[in-house]
């Protein structure tokens, strides 16, 4: 059985994470969309680095919840049959064990070098301008995809959603694309869908199957089903 699971903010919420809808998805009174734009960074870079160095610290204080754990543990029993597709920036899935991972949408511990383009290791606040440890320019960015900009890896995304046999989306609105279009590829691959969400979503009727409730309780029990149901 070949799996894609896709997540979203609504996995990490219950470690403390702010999802995007939290709050009206506002920051310091910004749309979250004003924020985590390349024309941000452009007009206002000061702004836009506080807003990550800040989620940085806050990810940095929260641990992984049994819904990041539950994966982890559907990993070692799939090994490679299992991609887990995150559109979350935090390290909640490796801190839990997850190593068959995709961020689509960056990766809040790493920067990209705006001058040579190299990716390094988030050291210091951005905000300070540390410079880049391949060229020493002081070019930083947090190395996250932001609206407007090409996800990643969605070659290894398309492939993995062409051959799966399942696919299921955790802790996510559908409002943000080309995620949210996902199920669709799958369904049409012939695979089957399954949404595991607190609430209904802007696209739960694309799925197959729906289970409402909070992950920490859904996605374990369903991990439960989809092990015994190998054996
Ligand atoms: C692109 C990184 C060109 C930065 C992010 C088609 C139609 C309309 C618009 C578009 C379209 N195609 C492209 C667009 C434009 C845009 C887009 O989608 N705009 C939206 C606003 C309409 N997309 C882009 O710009 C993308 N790039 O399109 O490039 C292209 C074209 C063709 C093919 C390829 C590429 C790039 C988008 C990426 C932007 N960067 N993040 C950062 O994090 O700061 S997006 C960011 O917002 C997240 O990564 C995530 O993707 C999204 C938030 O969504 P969720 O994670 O779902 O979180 P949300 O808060 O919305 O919902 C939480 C859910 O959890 C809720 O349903 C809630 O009920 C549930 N929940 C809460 N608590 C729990 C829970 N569930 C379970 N348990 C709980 N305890």
């Amino acid at each position: 059985m070949r799996l894609v699971v896709l997540t979203g903010a609504g996995i990490s919420a219950e470690s403390g994470v702010p999802t995007f809808r939290d709050a009206g998805g506002l920051w310091e009174g910004h749309r979250v969309e004003e924020v985590a734009t390349p024309e941000a960074f452009e007009r206002d870079p000061e702004t836009v680095q506080r807003f990550y160095d800040a989620r940085r610290r806050a990810v940095a204080q929260v641990d992984p919840n049994p819904a990041h754990d539950a994966l982890a543990r559907l990993e070692r029993e799939l090994g490679d049959n299992l991609l887990v597709v995150t559109q979350n920036i935090d390290d909640l899935h490796e801190r839990a064990g997850s190593r068959h991972i995709v961020h689509m949408h960056g990766d809040l511990l790493m920067a990209l070098c705006t001058a040579c383009g190299r990716r390094s290791s988030v050291t210091a606040e951005l905000i300070e301008r540390p410079p880049c440890p391949q060229c020493g320019e002081r070019m930083l960015r947090p190395d996250v995809v932001w609206f407007g900009e090409m996800p990643y890896d969605l070659d290894v995304i398309d492939e993995a959603l062409l051959a799966c046999d399942m696919f299921a989306a955790i802790g996510t609105s559908g409002a943000v694309y080309p995620a949210a279009g996902f199920v669709i590829t799958a369904a049409a691959a012939g695979a089957h869908t399954i949404e595991l969400n607190l609430t209904a979503s802007e696209i739960t009727p694309l799925f197959d199957e729906v289970r409402h409730g909070p992950a920490s309780l859904v996605v374990p029990s369903w991990v439960d089903e989809v092990v015994t149901a190998r054996t």
